[in-house]
Protein backbone atom coordinates (compact mmCIF):
# COMPACT_ATOMS: atom_id res chain seq x y z
CA UNK A 1 0.00 0.00 0.00
CA UNK A 2 1.80 3.63 -0.84
CA UNK A 3 1.40 6.42 1.64
CA UNK A 4 1.38 9.88 0.99
CA UNK A 5 2.44 11.53 3.67
CA UNK A 6 1.04 14.91 5.23
CA UNK A 7 3.98 17.40 3.68
CA UNK A 8 4.29 17.93 -0.17
CA UNK A 9 5.95 15.98 -3.01
CA UNK A 10 7.23 12.75 -0.99
CA UNK A 11 5.67 9.54 -2.43
CA UNK A 12 6.09 7.23 0.39
CA UNK A 13 5.86 3.54 0.47
CA UNK A 14 7.13 0.91 3.57
CA UNK A 15 10.14 -1.71 2.90
CA UNK A 16 8.66 -4.08 -0.01
CA UNK A 17 5.71 -1.84 -1.07
CA UNK A 18 7.39 -0.32 -3.89
CA UNK A 19 8.83 -2.83 -5.55
CA UNK A 20 8.71 -2.81 -9.26
CA UNK A 21 7.24 1.05 -9.70
CA UNK A 22 9.50 2.81 -7.44
CA UNK A 23 11.96 3.80 -10.28
CA UNK A 24 9.85 4.03 -12.93
CA UNK A 25 8.06 7.08 -10.75
CA UNK A 26 10.95 8.75 -9.89
CA UNK A 27 11.76 8.85 -13.86
CA UNK A 28 8.29 10.24 -14.38
CA UNK A 29 8.27 12.72 -11.72
CA UNK A 30 11.96 14.15 -13.72
CA UNK A 31 9.79 13.86 -17.11
CA UNK A 32 6.98 15.43 -15.71
CA UNK A 33 8.22 18.56 -13.16
CA UNK A 34 11.62 18.88 -15.28
CA UNK A 35 13.35 18.29 -11.61
CA UNK A 36 14.83 15.13 -10.17
CA UNK A 37 13.18 13.13 -7.59
CA UNK A 38 15.27 11.45 -5.08
CA UNK A 39 13.95 7.42 -4.78
CA UNK A 40 15.17 5.37 -2.33
CA UNK A 41 15.55 2.21 -3.08
CA UNK A 42 16.52 -1.47 -1.99
CA UNK A 43 19.08 -3.14 -4.27
CA UNK A 44 16.37 -6.50 -4.58
CA UNK A 45 14.07 -3.73 -4.95
CA UNK A 46 15.74 -2.20 -7.98
CA UNK A 47 15.94 -5.40 -9.62
CA UNK A 48 12.52 -5.15 -11.01
CA UNK A 49 12.31 -2.03 -12.86
CA UNK A 50 16.33 -1.10 -12.79
CA UNK A 51 15.32 -0.42 -16.85
CA UNK A 52 13.79 2.69 -16.02
CA UNK A 53 17.29 3.93 -15.86
CA UNK A 54 17.61 3.12 -19.92
CA UNK A 55 14.51 5.24 -20.42
CA UNK A 56 15.84 8.01 -18.01
CA UNK A 57 19.46 8.05 -19.95
CA UNK A 58 18.09 7.97 -23.10
CA UNK A 59 15.77 11.04 -23.17
CA UNK A 60 18.12 13.00 -20.57
CA UNK A 61 15.31 12.68 -18.09
CA UNK A 62 16.65 14.02 -14.09
CA UNK A 63 16.74 11.54 -11.73
CA UNK A 64 18.30 10.27 -8.79
CA UNK A 65 18.49 6.77 -6.96
CA UNK A 66 19.91 5.66 -3.77
CA UNK A 67 20.39 2.01 -3.54
CA UNK A 68 21.16 0.28 -0.27
CA UNK A 69 23.50 -2.93 -1.30
CA UNK A 70 23.24 -5.56 1.32
CA UNK A 71 23.26 -8.60 -1.28
CA UNK A 72 20.18 -9.95 0.02
CA UNK A 73 16.01 -9.91 0.13
CA UNK A 74 16.79 -8.84 4.26
CA UNK A 75 13.60 -8.06 4.87
CA UNK A 76 11.89 -11.08 3.67
CA UNK A 77 14.85 -13.10 5.90
CA UNK A 78 13.43 -10.55 8.76
CA UNK A 79 9.91 -11.39 8.27
CA UNK A 80 10.39 -15.36 8.29
CA UNK A 81 12.59 -14.73 11.51
CA UNK A 82 9.84 -13.18 12.96
CA UNK A 83 7.23 -15.89 12.37
CA UNK A 84 9.11 -18.44 12.97
CA UNK A 85 10.59 -17.00 16.47
CA UNK A 86 14.22 -17.73 15.03
CA UNK A 87 17.45 -16.12 14.43
CA UNK A 88 19.29 -14.35 11.00
CA UNK A 89 21.87 -16.21 12.67
CA UNK A 90 20.75 -19.98 13.12
CA UNK A 91 18.61 -19.66 10.24
CA UNK A 92 19.62 -21.46 6.48
CA UNK A 93 17.92 -19.57 4.08
CA UNK A 94 17.46 -20.34 0.13
CA UNK A 95 16.85 -17.90 -2.33
CA UNK A 96 17.20 -14.98 -0.48
CA UNK A 97 21.28 -14.15 -1.31
CA UNK A 98 22.65 -12.58 -4.17
CA UNK A 99 25.80 -13.79 -3.99
CA UNK A 100 28.49 -16.07 -5.17
CA UNK A 101 28.67 -14.44 -7.72
CA UNK A 102 27.54 -10.96 -6.18
CA UNK A 103 25.12 -8.85 -8.51
CA UNK A 104 27.09 -5.88 -9.67
CA UNK A 105 24.58 -3.04 -9.54
CA UNK A 106 26.96 -0.54 -9.89
CA UNK A 107 28.20 -2.28 -13.63
CA UNK A 108 24.26 -3.12 -14.60
CA UNK A 109 23.31 0.31 -13.73
CA UNK A 110 26.02 1.93 -16.01
CA UNK A 111 25.41 -0.69 -18.73
CA UNK A 112 21.64 1.31 -18.32
CA UNK A 113 22.97 4.29 -19.12
CA UNK A 114 22.93 5.74 -15.31
CA UNK A 115 25.76 7.95 -13.76
CA UNK A 116 26.88 6.08 -10.84
CA UNK A 117 28.82 7.11 -7.55
CA UNK A 118 29.24 5.05 -4.42
CA UNK A 119 28.32 7.43 -1.06
CA UNK A 120 31.23 6.01 1.30
CA UNK A 121 30.42 8.25 4.01
CA UNK A 122 27.76 11.36 5.50
CA UNK A 123 30.61 14.09 4.73
CA UNK A 124 30.25 13.09 1.01
CA UNK A 125 26.34 13.29 0.74
CA UNK A 126 26.68 17.11 -0.37
CA UNK A 127 29.03 16.58 -3.17
CA UNK A 128 27.20 13.65 -4.16
CA UNK A 129 24.20 15.12 -4.30
CA UNK A 130 25.65 18.35 -6.35
CA UNK A 131 26.91 16.28 -8.96
CA UNK A 132 23.69 13.83 -9.53
CA UNK A 133 21.92 17.27 -9.74
CA UNK A 134 24.08 18.93 -12.12
CA UNK A 135 23.38 15.89 -14.53
CA UNK A 136 20.54 16.31 -17.00
CA UNK A 137 19.98 12.07 -16.68
CA UNK A 138 19.83 9.36 -14.13
CA UNK A 139 22.43 9.21 -11.36
CA UNK A 140 22.61 6.03 -9.54
CA UNK A 141 24.02 5.97 -5.87
CA UNK A 142 25.07 3.16 -4.19
CA UNK A 143 25.21 3.10 -0.21
CA UNK A 144 26.97 -0.48 0.78
CA UNK A 145 25.74 -1.65 4.11
CA UNK A 146 26.30 -4.45 6.33
CA UNK A 147 23.22 -6.85 6.22
C1 LIG B 1 5.95 -6.95 -6.49
C2 LIG B 1 6.52 -7.57 -5.24
N1 LIG B 1 7.11 -8.79 -5.31
C3 LIG B 1 7.62 -9.35 -4.19
C4 LIG B 1 7.54 -8.69 -3.00
C5 LIG B 1 8.09 -9.34 -1.75
N2 LIG B 1 9.18 -8.62 -1.17
C6 LIG B 1 9.02 -7.80 -0.12
S1 LIG B 1 10.47 -7.11 0.40
C7 LIG B 1 11.31 -7.94 -0.79
C8 LIG B 1 12.80 -7.85 -0.86
C9 LIG B 1 13.35 -6.47 -0.83
O1 LIG B 1 14.74 -6.58 -0.94
P1 LIG B 1 15.64 -5.31 -1.02
O2 LIG B 1 15.04 -4.32 -1.95
O3 LIG B 1 17.03 -5.79 -1.34
O4 LIG B 1 15.56 -4.68 0.42
P2 LIG B 1 16.26 -5.15 1.80
O5 LIG B 1 15.17 -5.81 2.57
O6 LIG B 1 17.40 -6.05 1.50
O7 LIG B 1 16.71 -3.85 2.42
C10 LIG B 1 10.47 -8.73 -1.59
C11 LIG B 1 10.93 -9.59 -2.73
C12 LIG B 1 6.91 -7.42 -2.98
N3 LIG B 1 6.80 -6.72 -1.85
N4 LIG B 1 6.41 -6.88 -4.11
MG1 LIG C 1 18.70 -5.88 -0.19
Amino acid sequence: MAVRLGFRNVHFSPRGGGLGWAMPLGVGIGLATGKPAVCFVGDGGSLFSIHALWTAAKYAIPSIFVCFVNNEYRLLKDLWCNAMGTTIETTRFVGMDFTDPDVDLQRIAAGFGARTETIESLHAVDDVLSRALAHPGPSFLIIDREP
